[in-house]
């Protein structure tokens, strides 16, 4: 059994101070509630929301990591720094990076290596661009991403692996995939993992859908039965929204 798993992606909103808003509102909402959650913050906030969240569940996550341990690599920031503020997840290959800053199939394969040699669990963000689904190839470069991304990752990393699935074409856009194709993408990774690994493995692996989830979509979503959460980012800046999503 899958538990839903929502996680919130800021990008690049909340300085400090409203991070902390956030998180006084967030944490008396949040209460009694038992969808395992998570808040994927800028760097700056990281330590705060960690401070922030110490006796509740919900977990806190990084939205991009470097795969080298240390080094000459100006702007970067390494697993052992994630690892000692005490982060939960940290998001891989994230669109916003593929299409801005050079991700690629390798670096998110080295960065979900690097993460898997500690518990700080990844969320390995897969999708197609529009002019890919419109030519009719969604699949196949969604099955790369797959592919290349988890090549050479044992199965016993994998099945720890949380997946999400977002369309490039509905990030921030305003136009969500419908249910039934978010659907049948999921369920494609699936018998992916199935082809990678074995039935088990791929049972274990959470796949969220991300782009556009707000809660009057939510519930559609969710209900299909290969997606077993959200990555969630406009819709994730405030709390009574956010919560309302996790409240499918
Ligand atoms: C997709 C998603 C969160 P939004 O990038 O990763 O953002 O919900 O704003 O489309």
């Amino acid at each position: 059994m899958r538990i839903p798993f929502i996680a919130g992606n800021w990008k690049m909103f909340k300085t400090k101070a409203e991070a902390a808003e956030f998180a006084k509102e967030f944490v008396k909402l949040y209460q009694g509630t038992d969808v395992r959650t998570a808040i994927c913050a800028p760097f700056t906030d990281l330590e705060l929301l960690v401070e922030a969240f110490k006796d509740t569940n919900i977990g806190v996550g990084a939205q991009n990591v470097h795969f080298e341990d240390e080094g000459a690599f100006t702007g970067e920031i390494s697993v052992k720094m994630l690892e000692e503020i005490g982060v939960d997840y940290c998001i891989v290959g994230h669109s916003e990076r593929r299409q801005y800053f050079g991700e690629t199939d390798e670096t998110v394969n080295k960065k979900l290596k690097k993460l898997f040699e500690t518990d700080i669990v990844p969320i390995m963000c897969v999708g197609e661009l529009l002019e890919e689904r419109d030519a009719g190839k969604a699949f196949e470069v969604v099955g790369r991403q797959l592919e290349e991304g988890l090549s050479g990752i044992s199965k016993e990393d994998a099945s720890k692996l949380v997946i999400a699935y977002e369309p490039v074409w509905a990030i921030g856009t305003g136009r969500t995939a419908t249910p039934e194709q978010a659907e049948e993408m999921c369920a494609f990774i699936r018998e992916g993992l199935e082809k990678l690994y074995d039935e088990d493995t791929a049972d274990s692996v959470i796949i969220q859908y991300g782009g556009s989830v707000k809660p009057a979509n939510a519930t559609e979503i969710m209900n299909m039965p290969e997606i077993d959460g959200a990555l969630v980012g406009g819709a994730s800046l405030k709390p009574v929204d956010f919560m309302a999503i996790i409240d499918f």
